[in-house]
C-alpha cells in the first residue's frame, strides 16, 4: 500500500470520467498482477494519478447498444448520434468515480475539447489531442457540471450513494487520510482508530 497524505484545502467534488473503447480496447496490452490493460488505458490511469485525483471507484465494463442509446439520448437526432452508440456499444471500456477540488471542471481541462482537431491546436498535451483519434473517437468522456456527475455516477455506479460518500469518506480523503491500493488500482480511506 502506498500512503497519499496530500491535505486539500476544499471540499472535495466528484466527477464521472469513462476511457471509451478507442483507447480501452487498444491492442497493446501491458499486464499488472492480477489484471491486464491496454497500454493507452495504463497511460491514462496513471494521468489521473499524476494530476492528484482520487480514484474512489473503477469499473471495466461494456455497452450494449441500448446502454448507449439511454447515455446519449440527448444527442439524439444530432449527426453524429448513430455512429457515437454504435462507437459506445463496440468494445470495452473503463469508468471511474474521481474526486478532487473542482474535480468536474479540472478533468475536463485535462481530456481537452471534444474535437480532436482543436484540441490537438488549443491544447496540445491534453488526453484527447495525444490520444484521440477523431470528433467521436476521442478517447475520454467526462461530466459537464457536478448534476451530470451525479446522474452519470448513478448510471455507471447504480449502488454508489453520493451522500454517503460526503459523510463517511470525503473527510477522511480531504484530510489527506488515504492509500493507494496498486492492485485494486484505487484509493481507499484511512479511517484511524
Ligand atoms: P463532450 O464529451 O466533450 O462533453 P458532447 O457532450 O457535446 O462533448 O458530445 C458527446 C460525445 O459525442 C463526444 N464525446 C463525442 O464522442 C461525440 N461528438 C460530439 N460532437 C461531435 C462531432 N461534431 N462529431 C462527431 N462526434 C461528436
Amino acid at each position: 500500500m502506498i500512503l497519499t497524505a496530500l491535505p486539500r484545502a476544499g471540499v472535495l467534488q466528484l466527477t464521472l470520467a469513462v476511457i471509451k473503447p478507442d483507447a480501452a480496447a487498444h491492442p497493446l496490452i501491458v499486464e499488472h498482477p492480477g489484471h491486464k490493460a491496454s497500454r493507452h488505458m495504463q497511460a491514462l490511469h496513471q494521468k489521473i494519478l499524476e494530476n492528484n485525483f482520487i480514484i474512489v471507484r473503477k469499473k471495466d465494463l461494456m455497452w450494449r447498444r441500448n446502454d448507449s442509446e439511454r447515455f446519449y439520448a440527448e444527442h439524439k437526432g444530432r449527426f453524429f448520434y448513430q455512429r457515437l452508440v454504435e462507437f459506445m456499444s463496440s468494445g470495452p471500456m473503463r469508468a471511474y468515480i474521481l474526486a478532487r477540488e473542482d474535480a468536474v471542471v479540472r478533468w475536463r481541462e485535462l481530456m481537452g475539447p471534444t474535437k480532436v482537431y482543436r484540441a490537438r491546436y488549443t491544447s496540445p498535451k491534453s488526453i484527447r489531442a495525444v490520444y484521440g483519434l477523431t470528433d467521436t473517437r476521442n478517447t475520454t468522456h467526462g461530466s459537464d457540471s457536478e448534476e451530470s456527475a451525479k446522474r452519470e455516477i448513478a448510471f455507471f455506479f447504480p449502488g454508489f450513494s453520493v451522500q454517503q460518500w460526503l459523510e463517511k469518506e470525503e473527510p477522511f480523503l480531504r484530510a489527506g487520510h488515504v492509500e493507494y491500493d496498486p492492485e485494486k488500482q484505487i484509493h481507499t480511506p484511512l479511517r484511524q482508530s
